[in-house]
């Protein structure tokens, strides 16, 4: 990853580095497709800054190690084949990432030890002994205030389970590496304080403002090779692991080829918009800020928190088992229509939502109606010759009716404002918004066409007039979707015969003739 310039910094999105302990789920996707969504949209904005954009697998860690064990197999044999399926994901989905990072490679190992280095050399590290209440789901230790103890039932036996998660927890005394996360606290309340946007939605930087209101304990930051031997080891002492969440987040540098021995090159660091889950704000918004303000690096500009998709009202999640196969949504409705739905409903980020097959359905026949049958309509074969009826008729323009003129008028203004209407929205983080604009249009377009009937009108320029307004209308919707269903919006553009290089969110207000429609082009394959 290196940049010729160093003026331009490349705009660097990333999603969770995601667990291989089993299977991807809808979750993941969701999270995958709403980081393509901005690293795609950055491209359309800004097509001449590179975007770098990081996924991948955090492979250590004793949920994996366990995982492993169940089955039998070396935990990177284990690895080899559920990384895979993410990275499969990835691709059957668009993902347009620019690295998966594993974090079993080898430069991701150099990349730990050496950060482990430094923050030991600047004395933030100790050791220590070491208690409290370990969850191998959540991959962290909680204390005595953060767990519950839930008495013996007929059906199950008592438990004690971390209140914010009800994942188990065990209790677990040993002589640990600590990291001095006490001393940041005053740091990073300030930074909070003065970056107000650094975390979307708002509530969420009321509840990490919150947290920074009382001290900060230090945390643990190694698990003895005994009990964790699938992990990075601390340097010069082999029988202590590295901790998985500090493991993890540093690959959000690896990813970009840190530490950087170029300098003067720009890489990309930081994060311009960081994707997460809301099951993973601490680690992000204080564990990984910590570390690198020891660093002397710069924080991450925005931290995208989602909510979740959830099963029957329970969070779909790999370790309940209760999740929805996204290679199996996506070959029953095609990728652009389960990207579709996952956008405009999930855009919202603030709400968990309900997975449903049914709303998929709809959602996929929505958009096959508002962008394909459209499309059908103003080029079939009556409409394209009584187009060329009409342009061989010039004069003919003056009957058209005002009510039609209006219409007409509405139409062509509408399409000259959704490129400022989705950028707008999406400067915002606000997806749903950005997507709702570009429905918005389409919809009118659709009730344009219907109301003008010009199948019914005997006069020829009511369909020249409806089949460029709403080609217009088209070209415009297919440039702002190309972010969210890049598929669809891709064979719009190529059968409306727009240039690549006039695909840009600047070229929206560019004026244009469509002397190569392709009649006839499929935007959409069979549905089942
Ligand atoms: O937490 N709804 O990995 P993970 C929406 N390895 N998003 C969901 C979801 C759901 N039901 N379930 C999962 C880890 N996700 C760590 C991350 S980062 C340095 C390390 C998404 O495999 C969401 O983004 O458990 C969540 O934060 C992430 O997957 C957790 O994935």
């Amino acid at each position: 990853y290196r940049y010729a310039s160093s003026s331009t910094k490349p705009w660097y999105v990333t999603t969770p580095i995601f667990y291989p302990n089993a299977a991807p789920h809808i979750g993941h996707l969701y999270s995958l497709v709403t980081a393509d969504i901005f690293a795609r949209y950055n491209r359309i904005k800004n097509p001449s800054r590179p975007v770098v954009f990081v996924t991948g697998t955090d492979e250590h860690g004793l949920k994996i190690q366990k995982a492993a064990k169940a089955q039998n197999l070396p935990p990177k044999d284990f690895c080899d084949v559920i990384s895979q399926q993410f990275r499969r994901l990835s691709e059957e989905a668009d993902i347009s990432h620019t690295r998966f990072i594993r974090t079993s490679e080898q430069a991701h190992y150099d990349t730990v030890q050496s950060i482990w280095r430094d923050l030991d050399s600047q004395g933030l590290i100790y050791k220590g002994s070491y208690s409290g209440w370990y969850s191998v789901t959540d991959e962290c230790f909680y204390t005595d205030a953060q767990v519950t103890h839930i008495p013996e039932t007929p059906s199950s036996p008592a438990r004690i389970i971390a209140k914010e998660t009800s994942s188990p927890v065990e209790f677990s005394e040993e002589t640990n590496y600590m990291f001095r996360l006490s001393s940041f606290r005053e740091a990073l309340l300030q930074h909070y304080t003065t970056h107000k946007d650094a975390i979307f939605p708002d509530a969420y930087q009321t509840y990490v403002l919150g947290i920074l209101e009382s001290p900060l304990e230090d945390i643990s930051i190694s698990r003895p090779h005994s009990r964790l031997s699938w992990g990075i080891p601390v340097p010069n002492d082999p029988e202590h692991t590295i901790y998985v969440w500090v493991d993890a987040v540093i690959s959000y540098l690896t990813g970009i080829g840190y530490p950087w021995k170029d300098t003067g090159l720009s890489h990309g660091w930081p994060v311009d918009i960081q994707v997460i889950g809301k099951d993973i704000v601490r680690f992000h918004t204080i564990y990984l800020p910590a570390i690198l303000l020891a660093l002397n690096l710069p924080l991450p500009q925005r931290l995208l928190t989602h909510a979740h998709w959830t099963s029957s009202q329970k969070k779909m999640s790999k370790s309940l088992g209760n999740t929805t196969d996204p290679f199996q949504a996506m070959s029953e409705f095609g990728v652009d229509s389960v990207r579709y739905y996952l956008a405009k409903v999930g855009g919202r980020f603030r709400d968990d939502v309900d997975w449903s097959h049914i709303q998929v359905s709809k959602h996929d026949k929505e958009l096959q109606a508002l962008v394909g049958n459209l499309f059908m309509r103003v080029t079939s074969a009556t409409m394209m010759s009584r187009v060329k009826e009409a342009l061989e008729n010039p004069e003919g323009s003056t009957e058209l009716p005002e009510d039609l003129r209006t219409a007409f008028r509405e139409l062509s203004d509408a399409s000259a404002v959704l490129g400022s209407k989705v950028q707008e929205s999406m400067d915002e983080m606000e997806v749903a918004d950005a997507l709702d604009s570009i429905v918005e249009l389409l919809r009118l377009a659709n009730k344009v066409l219907s109301d003008a009937a010009p199948w019914k009108n005997p006069l020829a320029h009511v369909s020249l007039e409806s089949h460029r307004s709403c080609l217009e209308a088209l070209r415009v919707s297919g440039i702002c979707l190309q972010p969210f269903i890049p598929g669809v919006a891709v064979r719009l553009l190529d059968a409306l015969g727009v240039p690549q290089e006039k695909r840009t969110l600047e070229s929206v207000k560019e004026t244009n003739t469509f002397e190569d429609v392709q009649v006839g082009t499929r935007l959409f394959g069979p549905r089942k």
